[in-house]
């Protein structure tokens, strides 16, 4: 570098770093974040062979949830005959299934594809509390 290019080159970086300045000053105040939004309660469960993450779902009567699966790997079912409630569950998709459980109890879910040997102890159970 000849003499004197310091001087440009410590100019110019003077310069960057006042736009820099500047630019941090007229960045506008962050939002307030929006309030949470009242909706059903998600609940994420993860299949796989040959179980349901977590096992055990414990909801209130009466309350509005989303169950949200996806499976680690293959096509699972999602079967909760008591309450009338099924799905497919495809790996690289989330697969949403609404439940308002309309009374206590406790109420055995299960996989109903065939997905390997232990394909039957592939179960849950929902708990629905009063
Ligand atoms: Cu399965």
């Amino acid at each position: 570098m000849r003499p004197g290019g310091w001087g440009r080159a410590l100019l110019a970086l003077g310069l960057v770093a006042a736009g820099g300045l500047a630019a941090c000053k007229e960045r506008p105040a962050p939002a307030q974040a929006p309030p949470a939004a009242a909706g059903p309660r998600v609940i994420p469960i993860r299949a796989k062979k040959f179980s349901y993450t977590p096992n055990r779902i414990t909801v209130k009567q009466g309350e509005a949830v989303v169950l949200e699966f996806t499976s680690e790997d293959r096509k699972h079912g999602f079967k909760l005959p008591e309450l009338g409630l099924r799905a497919d569950i495809e790996p690289g998709k989330v697969t949403r299934v609404n439940l308002t459980a309309p009374r206590a109890g406790t109420f055995p879910f299960a996989c109903d594809l065939f997905c390997g040997d232990g394909h039957e102890d592939m179960t849950g159970e929902l708990v629905v509390q009063p």
